[in-house]
């Protein structure tokens, strides 16, 4: 098949998630058009069956916010011409779905079909927003096949928009050879010179991550055990998060890394990771965590629940329940036996439901579905 796969470059889920399955495509013959603002991080490596087409989004003085919808829409009918592409596969709803939708009316007898994958926040923040609603209902109802990371999406997508067709539940998903404690090197004393227990959080900082949370589980659990936070990411609380290390006395044990293309590396030597989050459609970092043998701590919402086993691979716990994350971590921490089981556990659910292996082919099925379908 020839694919374009539509998506934001930066440090992101949808964008690893859009990039991963890109290499996985082209592993399997198929050829891959990205088309995106920049290179995807992910994609830094070269591979013969992957492309890359960058958009330019002109500025002229009379607008005021330059239409990179309509750009990226007239890059996608120009590359599907050129190339003779069979389907676009848009990755988060806004706005890439709407120029999908577009590119395709322009293309018209080139027949080409269009799929949208929902990651999460394109439904449940930014999508609800009044601005937004109606195009992206529309182009829900529009695309010739929809996908959701979730269940818990998949079902918020039909509460919130009336959606009638149907919407395929494809999980994210990740390379657990890549992703694997015993293939990765990471030197502990380097963030541990003493022998203490390592936690890590990733995210790109937004409110809906809560890492102010963060700090303030991994306070408590310094008042009782030696350990260090590795802080992964950079985003708009940064700051604040900055601030409230500061106050708290805690800079000698935090580690701001900033932002991370391959974090399988840094989580072979963590012990724990954090994931507080008020809203996670899925939780693409806690199934990498859970690759390399990281049990999570995290929050017993959205889709969160579909990856971690609260109680096997981790603790679920409700929003804000800071003491309560805290005694969950450090009771694992303090329980060898119990920590080796979960980090098995962990490990051996995301080999078992979650490796490309087995989800890249439902990408593949669904594509080829699609285009079998009389439009
Ligand atoms: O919020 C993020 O971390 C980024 C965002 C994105 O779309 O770039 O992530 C969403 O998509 C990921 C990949 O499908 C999911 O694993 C994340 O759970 C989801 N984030 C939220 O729902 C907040």
């Amino acid at each position: 098949m020839k694919i374009g796969i539509i998506c934001y470059p930066t440090h992101g889920g949808s964008g690893v998630v859009a990039s991963e399955l890109a290499l996985g495509l082209a592993q399997r013959d198929h050829q891959v058009h990205i088309v995106s603002y920049a290179t995807p991080f992910r994609l830094g490596s070269f591979h013969q069956n992957v492309f890359i087409h960058e958009v330019e989004a002109t500025s002229y003085p009379l607008f005021k916010y330059p239409p990179y919808a309509l750009s990226l829409a007239t890059k996608l009918v120009d590359v599907s011409k050129e190339y003779g592409l069979d389907l676009l596969h848009a990755h988060y709803a806004v706005p890439h779905a709407a120029s999908a939708y577009l590119a395709k009316q322009i293309l018209g007898s080139q027949k080409i079909k269009t799929i949208t994958t929902l990651h999460g926040t394109d439904i449940t923040l930014v999508g609800l927003d009044s601005s937004f609603y109606q195009v992206i209902k529309f182009n829900i109802e529009q695309s010739d096949g929809v996908t959701a990371v979730s269940e818990y999406l998949q079902k918020r997508t039909v509460e919130e928009f009336a959606i009638r067709r149907e919407i395929r539940v494809i999980h994210n998903f990740v390379d657990t050879r890549r992703y694997d404690r015993d293939s990765n090197d990471c030197t502990r004393e380097h963030f541990a010179p003493q022998g203490e227990k390592i936690l890590m959080h990733a995210s790109n900082f937004r409110p809906v991550k809560r890492v102010t949370d963060v700090v303030r589980i991994f306070a408590r659990i310094r008042e009782q055990i030696p350990v260090k936070l590795l802080l992964v990411g950079e985003g708009p609380e940064r700051l604040f998060v900055q601030q409230l290390v500061k106050e708290l006395k805690l800079s000698q044990d935090v580690s701001f890394l900033g932002e991370q293309d391959d974090i399988g590396q840094l989580l072979s030597c963590t012990d724990l990771f954090l994931l507080p989050s008020e809203q996670e459609s899925f939780g693409l970092v806690a199934l990498e965590a859970m690759s390399c043998g990281v049990p999570v701590i995290g929050t017993s919402i959205g889709g969160l629940p579909e990856v971690v086993v609260d109680g096997e691979t981790g603790f679920l716990l409700p929003v804000g329940d800071v003491s309560g994350m805290a005694k969950k971590a450090l009771e694992l921490l303090s329980q060898a036996e119990r920590y080796a089981a979960f980090q098995k556990k962990a490990r051996e659910r995301v080999a078992s439901s979650f490796d490309s292996q087995l989800i890249i082919p439902q990408y593949e099925a669904f594509y080829e579905e699609v285009l079998n379908e009389r439009s």
